[in-house]
């Protein structure tokens, strides 16, 4: 019998490739740039496995260019690239890569939380560009992080990492908002399930955790930023798609809000003239929650176990929810 199949649409090593090449035939996409949509169609015409980045659409017109396609691999956690329901029409598994990434993203929503509090990056041109000279003491003032609220709306695996820094590491005041109450982790972490407004309103700094999905969309909109307090500081490390990036704007430069730390954004890469670039409010970092280099390839060694379960006919352990039997 033929060997199975399998691309990976993203530069991700050989030593995954060495794995994969065990039990399948295993071909790469190994520039450092990412795939053209054609290249990708091309390659996956014989495909039975295929492991991705997060930000391929994985659609009709892609699940068509691949009729032997069995299994769809993201590295990533979130899979809003993912349309599920061409995806069970065809019977080709999807799967997702969670856990692995929720202390490395943690890390780095503090990172965006200390940093635009404190004004470290603002303050490190001011130092570089020759601005720093004594008696400017005041300038440079920021806000605490330590002993304030922080209210996380989503508390999935990486939402309670980052209560717990909060709580443990902060001696913050940690505030949650979920579709679910988690009583396990309210006492294993002394936090508290607000609602979402209440949350909204008491929070200095304000974490939007939650995946992509049509009830998120723009969950935090201009409504959202009326009621904010004008001290507060705004985080978005999930989807770009789950704030209006206008409404953003908006309350950074009219003073609703203190500031805001951004990992993502509604057109990634982002835009040469997205006026949030103007802003010196915002921290702005280019999608790299889960980007360390041993996070990343904990990940694409994930997916590639996933895929080669299922092509071996075996259950595979990281499934996402609604693609399960
Ligand atoms: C991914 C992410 O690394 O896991 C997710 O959902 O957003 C990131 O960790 C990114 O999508 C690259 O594939």
């Amino acid at each position: 019998m033929d060997k199975s199949k399998v691309f990976i649409a993203k530069n991700a090593g050989q030593e995954v490739v060495k794995y994969i090449s065990k039990y399948c035939d295993c071909g790469m996409w190994d520039k450092n740039s990412g795939i053209p949509r054609k290249k990708l169609l091309e390659a996956i015409q014989n495909a039975d496995g295929l492991i991705i980045p997060g930000d391929i659409k994985v659609d009709e017109e892609l699940l068509s260019k691949a009729p032997k396609l069995k299994v769809v691999c993201n590295t990533a956690v979130g899979y809003d690239n993912f349309d599920l329901k061409a995806m069970k029409e065809r019977n080709v598994v999807g799967t997702n890569t969670p856990n692995i990434l929720n202390d490395s993203v943690a890390d780095l929503v503090f990172t965006l939380i200390l940093s635009t509090a404190r004004r470290a990056v603002e303050l490190d041109r001011y130092v570089r560009n020759n601005k720093w000279h004594v008696g400017d003491e005041k300038n440079l003032f920021g806000i605490d992080v330590h002993h304030r609220t922080i209210g996380i709306i989503g508390l999935g695996r990486i939402g309670e990492a980052i209560a717990k820094r909060a709580k443990f590491g902060f001696d913050m005041e940690v505030l949650y908002y979920n579709r679910h109450r988690k009583i396990e982790a309210e006492e294993k972490l002394g936090i508290k399930y607000a609602g979402f407004e209440t949350l909204i309103k008491k929070s200095d700094f304000i974490v939007l955790m939650t995946p992509f999905t049509k009830e998120t969309y723009r969950l935090v909109d201009y409504r959202e930023f009326e009621m904010m307090k004008d001290t507060a500081i705004f985080i978005n490390a999930s989807r770009g798609q789950t704030v209006n990036e206008h409404a953003l704007i908006g309350a950074l430069k009219n003073g609703q809000i203190l500031g805001a730390g951004l990992d993502v954004y509604e057109h990634e890469p982002i835009k040469k003239d997205n006026p949030l670039l103007e802003l010196n409010n915002v921290v702005l970092l280019p999608h790299i929650g889960s980007a360390t280099e041993k996070t990343r390839s904990d990940m694409i060694m994930m997916a590639a176990e996933n895929a080669i379960k299922v092509l071996n006919g075996e259950e595979a352990p990281n499934v996402v929810p609604e693609l399960k039997l």
